[in-house]
């Protein structure tokens, strides 16, 4: 596409000009300061409303020296070498709207070309401002400019400036602009949500973190620019909502619509970014990834939460552990209160486990409870349990999760805040926290403490459930370290009363 724009001959001899004195000061680009000079030298429309306010071949050396000599003159075939600088192109763009607001015959004048420097950012811009030439006094007095002069001559030269660049250029910082805000403001109401709603540090942090690594990513493209090339009025996208914008009928629904928005700015900006610089278009693109992920870890951190909800016992059931048999120790802790309930058989062949976990089944399906298998994502499939239970070095949450598809729980004991963290960024379900204290029932060589609950209760919200040698004498101080559920085994399989500990645990959780 090729824009001849129509410019007065004043303007066009002003333009010309801008080339000449650029290339006479040594400059490969012509910026706003030649285009001013030539305003200024030209004796146009232009210059008449800047020596009324002071700018005058008198007075803009001292204000805004060039270097060479600025001598009027034709353009030449060596001035054509000279590039529009992109401040310069945008000049020209708001020139053009500004002829198209003001002018008669929407022709850009020497006026116009002033009220775009006047409202592109740059040191003329500085300038003008000083003199009482701000954005909106400049189009008043090119108003009244028009008013006074004898209608504009049809333009007798067609500029061959590179404009389908300019355009080019100045529609993409626009597109920019706009997905940047819309990337910023979508994440601004997830963030809000996390933080206020699910009250979660981490996450709140991670999209934090996220957002102002995006901002660094677009510090490439001049703020300026950007700022320059914003457009909201002659925005077609502005007055258009679709009926969906108006529906969201809860907060997750916000939420989520808030995310995908994201995401598709994020889309944009990656395509786009690829005409600015190849490198931003990368970059965005990593950016993209890791929202996916958040996303991820959004969707799961509240979805576990409704579905832990109210689950404050967690109890590992082991044969070996229960002196009365693990069916009676599962019966007892299920009308004991307990909300989870995990078969962890580490002697048992798959054939017996897979009889047993079936029966555990249907007795948690029955009072309500969660099943969850340890370490065996498969024999989880296979008995229909709620999920699968794994280690740090067993199978890995995203290994698991393959397993067993993105229905049924996948949880993983976690012994440092980082695994903490990495297990929120794999999508697990919940997470257990420990060893809080010494215990016979698994070996450990390093205690995580009370410390780690404390860590774990500050910052992230997913299920977390303390372990490791938690007893009813000790409950009571890791409830206080600010854990809402608590793992146990051989507090409830070996208690003398199994139904009566689970009961009580769940009580001292409660509260
Ligand atoms: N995992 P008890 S501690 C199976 O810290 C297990 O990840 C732990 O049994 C961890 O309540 C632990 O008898 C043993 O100490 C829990």
């Amino acid at each position: 596409m090729s824009i001849e724009p129509q410019f007065t001959p004043g303007a066009g001899r002003a333009i010309e000009l801008a080339y000449r004195l650029a290339r006479q000061a040594g400059s490969p680009l012509a910026e706003p300061a030649h285009l001013l000079w030539a305003l200024v030298l030209d004796e146009s429309h232009g210059a008449e409303i800047l020596a009324a306010h002071g700018v005058s071949s008198e007075t803009l050396p001292g204000r805004l020296p060039l270097g060479g000599a600025v001598t009027a003159g034709r353009l030449d075939t060596d001035d054509a070498l000279v590039e529009p600088a992109n401040d310069l192109r945008l000049v020209l763009i708001e020139a053009r709207r500004h002829a198209a607001i003001l002018g008669k015959y929407a022709e850009v004048g020497s006026e116009h070309l002033l009220c775009g420097l006047a409202a592109v950012p740059s040191r003329v811009q500085d300038l003008l401002r000083e003199n009482g030439l701000g954005p909106q006094a400049a189009v008043e007095r090119s108003r009244e400019q028009a008013g006074e002069s004898i209608e504009p001559l049809a333009a007798q030269i067609v500029l061959s400036l590179p404009d389908d660049s300019a355009t080019d250029a100045v529609d993409t910082l626009r597109i920019i602009d706009a997905a940047a805000n819309r990337a910023r403001e979508g994440l601004r109401v997830v963030e809000d949500y996390v933080r206020f709603t699910l009250d979660d540090r981490h996450l709140t942090s991670l999209l934090k973190n996220w957002r102002h690594r995006l901002a660094e990513a677009l510090i490439v493209v001049d703020a300026r620019q950007l700022v320059a090339s914003r457009d909201t009025r002659a925005d077609v996208g502005t007055g258009v909502s679709t009926r969906r914008e108006g529906l969201r009928s809860t907060v997750w629904d916000v939420v989520v619509a808030n995310l995908k928005r994201v995401e598709e700015a994020a889309r944009t900006l990656e395509e786009f970014g690829k005409v600015l610089s190849p490198d931003l278009g990368g970059r965005i693109e990593a950016l993209r990834y890791e929202l996916y992920t958040l996303e991820k870890a959004v969707a799961v951190t509240c979805a576990s939460r409704r579905r832990f909800e109210g689950r404050g016992l967690y109890v590992l059931v082991s044969s070996e552990l229960c002196p009365q048999g693990s069916g009676p120790v599962i019966h007892a802790a299920l009308a004991g209160g307990a909300g989870v309930i995990q078969v962890r058989e580490k002697r048992m062949s798959d054939r017996e486990l897979t009889t047993f976990g079936r029966l555990v089944r249907e007795w948690t399906s029955r009072a309500g409870a969660l099943f969850i298998m340890n370490d065996r994502p498969d024999l989880a499939l296979l008995t229909d349990a709620d999920g699968v239970h794994v280690g740090q070095d067993e199978l890995t949450v995203r290994e698991a999760r393959r397993i067993v598809g993105p229905s049924r729980i996948v949880g993983v004991s976690t012994h440092t805040i980082e695994q903490a963290r990495q297990a929120v960024l794999d999508g697990a379900d919940y997470i257990g926290v420990g060893p809080v204290f010494a215990t016979a029932t698994k070996n450990f060589t390093q205690l995580a403490g009370l410390g780690f609950v404390r860590e774990v209760a500050a910052e992230i919200t997913l299920p977390a459930y303390a372990i490791g040698g938690v007893t009813l004498e000790n409950v009571d101080q890791v409830v206080a370290a600010g854990a809402r559920g608590v793992a146990v085994s051989g507090a409830v399989c070996r208690a003398e009363d199994p139904a009566q500990a689970a009961r009580e645990f769940v009580e001292r959780i409660r509260t």
